[in-house]
């Protein structure tokens, strides 16, 4: 015990949830498509991410340059636990995309993030 935690117990006990936390939320680590690419009409959006996933409050929604919804099947949860994919239901027109995506973790957090990707011709 330093002198520190002695002195201020209780600030040492919110350091360390603090970094208890930083260390178990659900952060994206990969994706397909990935984030910027420029690639043809995918089936499917994948999103890994680094925590096991709570599916009933987690959710991908893509959006189109018109700002127009794209149609997504049910999002599922993967084996692993902590990879999320919804089938694309239509092909999509060449164009820019943005995936905005939530997850809970099974810690209890939740994250939410996006990023873009092209269909080419
Ligand atoms: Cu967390």
């Amino acid at each position: 015990m330093s002198r520190f935690l002695r002195a201020f117990p209780v600030a040492g006990l919110i350091m360390l949830a603090a970094a208890g936390q930083a260390f178990a939320h659900a952060h994206l680590k990969a994706s397909t498509p990935a984030d910027k690419a420029s690639a043809a009409a995918p089936a499917e959006i994948n999103l890994g991410f680094t925590e096991a996933l709570d599916l009933k409050f987690s959710g991908i929604a893509v959006v189109g340059a018109d700002k127009t919804d794209v149609a997504l099947g049910d999002a599922v949860l993967k084996d692993d636990g902590k990879t999320l994919a919804a089938p694309v239901s239509a092909r999509l027109a060449p164009g820019a995309y943005t995936v905005n995506w939530h997850v809970l973790s099974v810690d209890g957090h939740k994250t939410n993030g996006s990023f873009t990707f092209t269909v080419t011709p």
